[in-house]
């Protein structure tokens, strides 16, 4: 049983592996490749907290895990939804479920009850993999309602303190001891076929997932270790979300791995949790989004002679100021590189060699010749370099469609099957892409996505809310925040009740407006759609005049 995905047509399928793009291996030789060469098996892969795993180690405890499942029936066509925080459990799952076929959905660790429902609703899991440490998994109630509603689910592998489901760690433990020389009568699903689900930071009202191959997925990994030179040497600190697109490929762990570096990993990416792990593993590289650049510029003076071994700061997710460019240098000592992706496909890089003129002011250039860029105006033509329009792409590692979602995907691609990003973006002469705006109904509160849709149709289950839009509000830290424009039968609803309800129907934290502003009505466009730009424009006034008064 496989995964049903969206293929590349035959011609460009064809083109990739002539290219040397699609190699037909599957993910999990990247940590694999390691394992014949006692020197290369022996380096150090992983640093978690106190534990520190080899290559060797890592591969044995994914093959022990994937031995277990296997024995227990799963096998290649099952998916899993997992959802661990940044340990090395998430890597070892990973790699295990790779390893028997079995196909995740890694959601991100501040994910709750919504998003959970909605990833478990769209795969059927047959394994649920989860943490003790997450409030929603300290007591059995949600873990019951899954149940009920997901008669696939078979089993649940609990990271930590078990009070229901199978203890992962005994089951480590238990399996190392076991295993003798047995050899493994499974296999990960074919490198054509889909290895994982990427979320999507999405624009629609429940969050879409996206199908990578081995083959596709594979080669981002291969080209953005090369293009950020990494090798034996790279010490990189995972201090994003390790689900997360840009933290797991770009170069992210998966390309530390596949080079035979050392992956650090951080609970969080503030100053406080980094800077004493960089000093102490002698990092060299790291990747943040925006917000987490500004605090770490202004926790720098504390912690002089902290940041020494640290080459490359790594900044994407969401647009990087120029000014804030320039400080990461002479600040925290380190080359900036710009990282412009998207858990669809495409990442752009700023190189090494790059001037600074590019590195301060572009989000780099694709990683390969054969990523195809189309810069669109609103009636779908071309546009001259210089000029902003729709970011348009498609390529050897860029999906063809969202998951069971035939309906969406006609107006996600154009018909040649190029994926609309929903970024308005500038190409320079020199190749590079500018990123200037956004055409998707989404918010980017500093790297973290919100789709607009989602939260108001949680807003409008609320029995006094008769409309609601979600729209992006300019904020100094994080780029932007999101304010909600309610209208209501009730004159005395609070804002605070309104965050309740969110926060009972099981909305990330992440998701909940940052303001809500109650209004007589919503301003509608000519035809009849409610009219976001307008009430964008009416928050920014709204702040001006606040910032007049305070000041
Ligand atoms: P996602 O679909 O959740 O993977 O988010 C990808 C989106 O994040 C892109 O389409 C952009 O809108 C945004 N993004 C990622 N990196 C950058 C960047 N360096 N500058 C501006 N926006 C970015
Ligand atoms: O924001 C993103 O999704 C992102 C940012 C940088 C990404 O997916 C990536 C690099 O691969």
């Amino acid at each position: 049983m496989t995964i049903p995905f969206t293929p590349w047509p035959a011609e460009l399928i064809e083109r990739y592996i002539e290219n040397g793009y699609w190699i037909d291996e599957p993910l999990t030789d990247i940590v694999a490749r390691h394992c014949a060469d006692p020197v290369s098996a022996s380096r150090t892969a992983l640093i978690c907290q106190q534990r520190q795993f080899s290559y060797a180690e890592l591969n044995r405890l994914s093959d022990a895990l994937a031995h277990h499942l296997h024995a227990q029936g799963f096998q290649a066509g099952d998916t899993a939804v997992v959802q661990l925080p940044n340990v090395a459990e998430f890597y070892i799952v990973f790699l295990a479920l790779l390893k028997v076929g079995i196909v995740p959905v890694n959601a991100l660790f501040n994910h709750k009850q919504l998003e959970l429902r909605a990833y478990v609703k769209q795969v059927q899991p047959s394994l649920m993999v989860v943490s003790e440490r997450h409030q929603l998994f300290k007591n059995e109630s949600f873990v019951s309602e899954l149940n009920a509603e997901t008669p696939t689910i078979r089993n649940w592998l609990v990271e930590g303190d078990a009070r229901f489901g199978t203890s992962l760690t005994e089951i480590l433990m238990a399996q190392q001891k076991a295993r003798g020389a047995e050899m493994a009568d499974f296999t990960s699903t074919p490198a054509t076929e889909v290895a994982f689900f990427q979320l999507s930071g999405g624009s629609t009202g429940t969050p879409k997932l996206i199908p990578r191959t081995h083959n596709d997925y594979y080669y981002s990994v291969r080209a953005s270790a090369e293009i950020c030179q990494l090798d034996t040497d790279t010490v990189y600190l995972c201090a994003l979300p390790a689900p997360h697109n840009f933290s797991l490929s770009s170069p992210g762990a998966f390309g530390v791995f596949y080079a035979g570096g050392t992956v650090v990993l951080a609970t969080d990416p503030s100053a406080m949790s980094c800077f004493p792990l960089i000093h102490k593993h002698r990092v060299t590289m790291t990747a943040l989004v925006p917000p987490a650049v500004t605090l770490w510029l202004q926790a720098a003076s504390d912690f002089q002679n902290y940041l020494t071994s640290l080459n490359v700061l790594q900044v994407g997710g969401a647009r990087l100021s120029e000014s804030l460019a320039k400080q990461i240098t002479p600040v925290l000592g380190c080359q900036l590189q710009q990282v412009f992706g998207m858990a669809e496909g495409l990442v752009n890089y700023t190189r090494f060699d790059d001037d600074s003129w590019h590195v301060f002011n572009t989000q780099g250039r694709p990683i390969c010749k054969d990523d195809e860029i189309k810069i669109v105006d609103e009636q779908g033509n071309e546009v001259p370099d210089g000029i902003a329009g729709a970011l348009l792409t498609r390529g050897p590692y860029t999906f063809r469609g969202y998951f069971n979602s035939p309906a969406h995907n006609v107006s996600a691609f154009d018909t040649d099957g190029f994926y609309r990003s929903g970024d308005i973006v500038k190409r320079t002469t020199t190749g590079y892409l500018i990123v200037v705006g956004r055409d998707k109904d989404q918010i980017n509160r500093g790297g973290e996505k919100i789709a607009a849709e989602e939260i108001e149709n949680q807003l409008l289950v609320h029995e006094a809310v008769t409309n609601a839009a979600l729209v992006a509000m300019p904020d100094t830290v994080m780029g932007e925040k999101s304010c909600a424009f309610v209208t209501t039968t009730d004159p005395a609803l609070k804002a605070i009740t309104l965050r309740k309800h969110l926060r009972a129907q099981g909305v990330a934290e992440y998701k909940l407006p940052d303001r809500i502003e109650f209004v007589a009505h919503l301003p509608m466009t000519p035809v009849g759609k409610v009219d976001k730009q307008q009430l964008r424009q009416t928050i920014q006034q709204t702040l001006i005049i606040k910032k007049e008064k305070d000041v």
